[in-house]
């Protein structure tokens, strides 16, 4: 056992003597991953767990009828990011999922129709953006891979019924994933450099929009109201019907501001730049960082760059570490 291991390692330790489903063993395991720390002590104590938790999801397979090759919970990131929703039964998730991308989800009025993720990709603007519809939050009926595909995710939709207790409802989930070491943040802890995503004792943090569903029934827009009075100075909040579709506008943008990450469009020496197909970059980006994320060669070979934008001369030469923002055009020399 290498030295100098945190406490967290061994809570969760215990907890891994507690779990019973492999699904549950594979959660600790993750969260015991994100407490070790990187070095050469600890390498040996790394490549075991990692060995575990491959085992663990073999076994996970077969037990649930061998039939599935993959695991239902674990989904590729595709587009400019991955946004789970999070929330009780009924509140309109699958609703949300059929209105804003092309994915078809069973959706009904009696609970746990949604029961595997289910992902889509929603369009803002000239961005696409993963969202993943999901079964509900339930105590201990929700299966532990959910709270895996949350601590995967880039960012969390709370998607609350306006008319049943939105306020409780956020209350109940905050609690519920506080249980598996998963909190919600708001833009403030971002600000603030508290939200590092991955936090000591396997905390994980995660953006969060609050989305109230429901606008279309009476006595909705008061609930929302009373949403805001709570949790409006925490969270960034839309107020939308799914059903009826109003209010989706909002919510794309809210979106994508949620996952805190900024478009830039690349262009060669005397052309036009291509602005269907932004660059996604997280917000902070330089032109370093662009030119290493479309080939390692590429940085290497960059000597300086152009860029044109909001608040710049046009064409203005600059460094590789000159940070980027949104909408910038940059044109790179190499
Ligand atoms: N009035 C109204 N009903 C909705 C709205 N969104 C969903 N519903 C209804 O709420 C029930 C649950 O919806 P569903 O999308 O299956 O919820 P999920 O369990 O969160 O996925 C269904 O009967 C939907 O038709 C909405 O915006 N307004
Ligand atoms: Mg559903």
């Amino acid at each position: 056992m290498p030295a100098n291991l945190p406490p967290q390692y061994f809570e969760e330790e215990k907890a891994l003597r507690a779990a019973k489903t492999p699904a549950e063993k594979i959660e600790v395991l993750e969260r015991m991953l994100a407490v070790i720390p990187h070095h050469k002590g600890t390498d040996k104590l790394i490549a075991q767990i990692r060995r575990r938790i491959a085992k663990l999801k073999v076994e996970a397979q077969k037990k649930r009828g061998g039939s599935r090759h993959k695991d239902v919970y674990t989904l590729r990131r595709e587009g400019a990011g991955q946004v789970a929703m999070v929330g009780l039964p009924n509140t309109g998730k699958s609703t949300l999922l059929a209105h804003l991308t092309h994915a078809t989800p069973e959706i009904a009025d009696y609970p746990c129709t949604t029961r595997i993720p289910l992902p889509g990709m929603m369009r803002f603007e000239n961005v696409q953006v993963q969202l993943i519809d999901t079964p509900p939050l339930q105590d201990e009926m929700t299966e532990a891979g959910l709270f895996h595909l949350f601590r995967q995710a880039d960012a969390w939709l709370l998607v609350l019924d306006l008319l049943d207790e939105p306020v409780l409802q956020v209350a109940l989930i905050e609690e519920e994933l506080a249980r598996h070491k998963l909190y919600l943040s708001s833009p403030d802890d971002a600000s603030q450099g508290r939200d590092k995503g991955e936090q000591p004792a396997g905390r994980v943090s995660k953006p969060t929009l609050l989305v109230g569903n429901k606008l279309d029934l009476p006595g909705a827009v008061a609930e929302y109201e009373r949403l805001l009075q709570e949790y409006g100075a925490r969270f960034p909040a839309v107020a939308i019907s799914a059903q009826a579709g109003t209010g989706l506008d909002a919510l794309r943008q809210a979106v994508y501001r949620l996952l805190g990450v900024i478009r830039v469009y690349t262009k060669s020496p005397g052309k036009k730049p291509n602005f269907a197909e932004p660059v996604i970059l997280k917000a902070g980006s330089t032109v370093a960082d662009l030119a290493a994320s479309i080939h390692t060669e590429f940085l290497a070979r960059l000597k300086f760059a152009r860029i044109w934008g909001e608040g710049r001369f046009d064409g203005q030469k600059v460094a590789r570490d000159h940070p980027l923002r949104e909408g910038d055009i940059v044109e790179m020399h190499v």
